[in-house]
């Protein structure tokens, strides 16, 4: 095991990672940008470095500065958490170089699943079901008007250097191809400095069901059931539940255990997420792999009473994995609830500000993973993730109930700070999320949006912090 690591990120996830190095008797040291001075991980760490200014470009997205607070402070490993650096094969490799351990799979296996449409042909390759499609990046026009002919519309056009949700354009009809074409190439180029798309069939309506995957550098892996993420708004989780609802037994175990093959076959190590499409007829079709730990893993943690960190720990510190796929016991139901300084009447459009009141949750089954505190300053500057609310019951509706319970008793104030827990008490109230009967429209048809979407890139890239969680 490690005796330093250095963590490569801020808020909620930074306290996570700094809490499992506490309990791992790993010393850790926190990273914080000008505007994270008073952040709580920069108390709860053993050492804190200052890496730059609040534009997260220059503190939280400069490599340099990271490798440098690593050098100077002996740290042997780094974790990246989600967003931010997490998904960069070149700051894995950079980390290598450095002599410093990149916590996540190895650059190689990052660079081959971070390109979706190279994800989408090994797994086709290891016999994985798939959304009938293009097998490579398309090479004009023409090439795209053949495929989306061929497996009939309505299509998607995807940047096979975009996930979670960016750089992809639904096409209804064969007269709004080209355009379509040409716009998400646009879009690819200016993101992610990457023209290359590919095209599936458009699945709707379906459900978002992920998996949970952890695997060893000695050939060893489990599945650690599914969690169903269909609650989003424009590509951002609110809700997420596990196991995924309302899906007979017989399928969740086959979902699972495809993407334990899939990982597998990709030499995947660490922890790993594999996104599926679910249909009404319970068909589930591969979409995309995320090589990080994701927002929501407490959901599983709270099923398993496993600690995904400890975890991602022990398998970079070169631990053979000690958990048999028969240990795993998924048991009752997990749900958490994102709340974010946003405002729901207002688009969603973040409120930051200092909180002057500040009582997260507590109780039996309830865990509240917060940087928050009282008099803690939200800042504009990062994602407005304030609080995960996360509940485990034995059942479905006591985790509900609980979770409205939790939800009650969460206080949050502070000058023109709002959050989201209205909106998401009104998708709690929803007869269709109540009966675990929901797809991917729930919050859009909450929301009052027209269905369809045309064009499913996110409003604003004024965020950078915002992508790949
Ligand atoms: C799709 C799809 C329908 N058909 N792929 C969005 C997130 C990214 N991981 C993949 N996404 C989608 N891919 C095919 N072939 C619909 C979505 C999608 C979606 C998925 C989950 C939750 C919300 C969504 C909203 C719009 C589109």
């Amino acid at each position: 095991m490690f005796e330093k690591i250095l963590i490569a990120n801020r808020g909620e996830i930074a306290l996570r990672v700094a809490r499992a190095c506490r309990e791992l008797g790993v010393r850790s040291v926190a990273v914080y940008s000008v505007a994270d001075r008073d952040s709580a991980v920069v108390r709860l760490a053993d050492e804190a470095v200052c890496i730059g200014p609040p534009d997260a470009r220059q503190s939280y997205l400069n490599a340099a500065a990271i490798i440098e607070a690593a050098r100077k402070t002996g740290a042997e490993a780094v974790h990246p958490g989600y967003g931010f650096l997490s998904e960069d094969a070149d700051f894995a490799e950079i980390c290598a170089d450095n002599g410093l351990v990149f916590i996540g799979p190895r650059p190689e296996v990052m660079v081959a699943l971070g390109d979706k449409s190279k994800a989408r042909a090994l797994m086709s390759d290891a016999g994985l079901p798939l959304p009938p499609g293009s097998m490579e990046t398309l090479g004009t026009v023409a090439q795209a008007r053949a495929v989306a002919e061929e497996i009939g519309y309505p299509v998607i056009i995807k940047c096979a250097a975009g996930g979670g949700g960016r750089g992809m354009t639904v096409v209804l009809s064969a007269e709004d191809l080209a355009s379509a074409y040409d716009r998400t190439r646009i879009v690819g180029q200016a993101a992610f400095g990457d023209d290359r798309v590919y095209v599936e069939r458009y699945l709707s309506p379906a459900r978002h069901v992920e998996v949970q995957v952890l695997c060893d550098g000695y050939g060893n892996g489990v599945h650690l059931g599914t969690r169903d993420c269909s609650v989003q708004r424009r590509h951002q989780k609110l809700i997420e539940e596990g196991p995924a609802p309302a899906l007979s037994g017989v399928t969740l175990d086959a979902i699972a255990e495809t993407a334990l093959r899939g990982a597998l076959r990709a030499g995947y190590t660490g922890v790993g997420t594999f996104e599926f499409l679910v249909d009404e007829a319970e068909r589930f079709q591969f979409i995309e792999i995320n090589c990080r730990i994701q927002v929501e893993h407490p959901v599983t943690e709270m099923i398993t009473g496993v600690d995904l960190v400890h975890e991602q720990l022990h398998i970079a510190g070169g631990v053979p994995l000690r958990l048999r796929q028969e240990d795993v016991r998924l048991q009752g139901v997990a749900i958490e609830c994102r709340v974010n300084t946003e405002d729901p009447d207002r688009n969603f459009m973040p409120t930051p500000g200092r909180l002057t009141r500040f009582i997260p949750p507590n109780g039996p089954g309830t865990r509240t993973d917060t940087h928050g505190y009282p008099g803690y300053l939200v800042g504009p500057y990062y994602d407005s993730l304030l609080a995960k609310v996360v509940v485990w019951a034995p059942d479905r509706d006591l985790a509900l109930g609980r979770m409205e319970r939790a939800l009650h008793e969460f206080e949050v104030d502070g000058p023109g700070v709002h959050t989201t827990i209205p909106f998401i008490r009104r998708v709690l109230d929803d007869a269709g999320f109540r009966k675990g009967r929901y797809s991917t429209g729930l919050v859009d048809r909450l929301l009052g949006v027209p269905d369809s979407p045309k064009d499913s890139v996110p409003a604003s890239s004024a965020h950078l912090s915002r992508r790949t969680r």
